[in-house]
């Protein structure tokens, strides 16, 4: 008989070679945090369990070419699916989704991006795979078992698929019912088992449109009730009749604002509207973006819902009905548009503009794009700006615009001539560059403010500038938190990090002054309507007017963290908002402390929920706004 040992099969070498590798990428290329022992254990644990329950299928073929060419094709399939998530995480400091996948055109454009994202060192991620290809020609690698063998090999496969899943519900309870956060899911089960969840919560999604029903939106309606405020603010109508112009900043963070690199202001003239009487700064203002990015924070900001906790609603539910901003001063009598020198498809913001009520996109075939006057993504923001204004002159007042930055843009290039600051100088490239880079975008608003004056625009409009999203993700905290003069970043300086700019500048209002209460991209749609003096009763949106007192007091982060008035919760702990001192340990065992989070933990999951139901279901079809 022909029988191997398991020893020598290949079958079994495979998943240990496989299994090994994966852990060696969770461990020290995605960086994926542990919180505990059992975490730890689990990390090491999954891609083994996985990678035997794939390599083991081998042997129920008789032929040893099939379970040769099953075991080496596995290898490459499974080091693709671990490669593309890398890339991605790089990125994103996330992994993919299936609605992500449907962004390939989203891809192509991503370019200089996706290069600087590949490091020579991953070519050792083919080790394994050259390895395994050579020792799969030899067919003696193979084994030859029988029936009981053969029941044992899967069975052992199986039991070990539900020992992880039992540690993993030990270790978290509700992990996939809850699964707000892919990074656990990751953590306990694995990447590959992800996808298989990921596939299946997709298509529960798509279905989802098709049975959701009308009834669902009386109970949202009577929640949101609870949350708006109809408080007469002394600033409402207070721009009534102005143009609003709208300037998306790209990957600006707040914690450059009055701070200085090498002993130079980051960013002059953002700091000098701080300061400005025509002015109001948010200092606390958090982006609530997930995986859309730009378009997430543009979404957040047109309709005041929350963006979805996966893939871009852009994309997504790009065709569901909506009530948004530009539609709402459309029938005000205000000109729609947005410029921006970029590919009108990406984040498939043509159709999405088109439905919620843009008159016109100025985008990449608007602006003369040239050698010279382009970096990183495209045209830069000055050369942008510049060449909008004919435009903004040409159209009929008043109008509603906006306008999205795009040179401060990971990995953020930009050339000699065009940097008045030096980049940084630590272990991170990419928080190097980003100083330099973010002046440039500063200087380039500044000069825009001038252009407006210029053109005689200034006085009757509005300009808003707005950070879309970070620009600095976790991979270069080691760095970031040298340059803040921390030892570490911990979870509750991450969510201060979610902080980004927000300023509202109406000319000749004397009114300004900095606003240090929690506000997110949420609050904007309401804050500028009633700013225009725009009426909206019969709206639905979770946001509040920044103006008011009445607030709700909480900014719902879009993976189900919170800031409020007095606490931030993340990572599970609940933390004096001003001091960081944690008041709960968050695995509610053996912490008798009561968590002062909870309370509000319940209405923001409540909150998210409802607005991912009206937009899974599209219930505002089912709604008439004007009545
Ligand atoms: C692309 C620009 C940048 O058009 O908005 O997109 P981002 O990657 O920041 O979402
Ligand atoms: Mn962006």
């Amino acid at each position: 008989m022909n029988r191997k040992r398991d020893g020598q099969s290949l079958f079994v070498l495979a998943s240990l070679l496989f299994g090994i590798k994966t852990y060696m990428m969770y461990r020290f290329m995605f960086g994926l945090q542990l919180d505990n022992g059992l975490e730890e254990i689990l990390l090491f644990i999954n891609p083994l369990v996985s990678a035997y329950l794939v390599f083991s299928l081998s042997v129920l073929f008789e032929a040893k070419k099939r379970q040769m060419a099953l075991i080496r094709y596995a290898t490459i399939i499974g080091t693709l699916i671990l490669y593309f998530n890398l890339v991605f995480y790089r990125s994103f400091t996330d992994f993919i989704t299936i609605p992500q996948l449907f962004q390939l055109s989203n891809m192509g454009d991503l370019g200089s991006s996706i290069l600087s994202l590949m490091k020579p060192y991953d070519l050792l991620l083919i080790l394994d795979v050259g390895l395994i290809w050579f020792l799969s020609r030899n067919e003696k690698m193979a084994v030859s078992f029988n029936k009981k063998e053969k029941t044992t090999a899967i069975a052992v496969a199986i039991m070990l698929l539900f020992g992880n899943l039992i540690l993993a519900e030990i270790e978290r309870p509700q992990l996939f019912t809850r699964g707000f956060d892919r990074q656990y899911i990751i953590k306990n089960v694995g990447l590959f088992n992800y996808h298989i969840y990921d596939v299946i919560v997709n298509s529960k999604v798509s279905s989802q449109r098709v049975f959701a029903d009308k009834s669902e939106l009386s109970d949202i309606k009577d929640y949101v009730e609870t949350i708006r405020t109809d408080e007469k603010t002394d600033m409402l109508g207070a721009a009534k009749g102005k143009n609003v112009i709208f300037i998306s900043s790209e990957s600006m963070q707040n914690f450059v604002i009055n701070r200085e690199v090498n002993g130079q202001e980051i960013t002059p003239f953002l700091n000098s509207l701080v300061e400005d009487e025509d002015t109001f700064y948010f200092e606390n203002f958090y982006q609530q973006t997930m995986q859309g990015r730009t378009s997430d924070s543009e979404f957040l900001v047109e309709n005041s819902l929350y963006p979805l906790p996966r893939g871009a609603v852009f994309f997504t539910n790009g065709q569901n009905k909506y009530n948004a901003m530009p539609q709402l001063l459309k029938d005000q009598g205000y000109y729609t548009s947005v410029f921006h020198a970029n590919n009108k498809s990406f984040w498939n913001r043509n159709q999405m503009y088109d439905n919620i009520g843009y008159d016109y996109f100025y985008g990449q075939d608007s602006y003369q794009i040239t050698e010279q006057n382009s970096v990183g993504w495209g045209l830069k923001d000055k050369a942008f700006f510049k060449q909008s204004i004919k435009y903004l002159q040409s159209l009929d007042q008043p109008f509603y615009t906006k306008f999205i930055s795009l040179t401060n843009h990971f990995p953020f290039e930009l050339g000699e001539e065009d940097r008045s600051i030096e980049p940084y100088d630590s272990g991170s490239k990419t928080l190097n560059n980003y100083f330099p880079t973010v002046r440039y975008a500063d200087e380039a608003f500044e000069q825009f403010f001038n252009q407006l004056k210029d053109a005689g625009l200034y006085e009757d409009s509005i300009i808003v500038i707005m950070g879309d999203h970070y620009g600095i993700s976790e991979n270069h905290y080691n760095a970031l938190s040298g340059y803040l003069g921390k030892d570490e970043i911990t979870p509750y300086d991450d969510i201060n990090l979610q902080r980004v700019p927000l300023f509202i500048h109406i000319p000749g209002s004397g009114k300004g002054k900095v606003m240090s209460e929690v506000a997110g991209q949420i609050d904007v749609k309401p804050t500028l309507l009633n700013l225009l003096g725009v009426e909206n009763r019969n709206d639905i949106y979770f946001g509040n007017d920044l103006f008011a007192k009445d607030r709700k007091g909480y900014v719902a982060l879009r993976n189900g963290d919170f800031v409020s008035d007095d606490y931030i919760s993340t990572a599970g702990i609940c933390y004096d908002r001003e001091s960081g001192e944690p008041l709960s340990d968050g695995s509610g065992i053996g912490d008798s402390r009561e968590n002062p989070c909870q309370p509000i933990q319940e209405k923001v999951k409540k909150e998210l929920s409802y607005s991912d139901s009206i937009i899974y279901g599209d219930l505002f079809r089912f709604t008439n706004f004007e009545e």
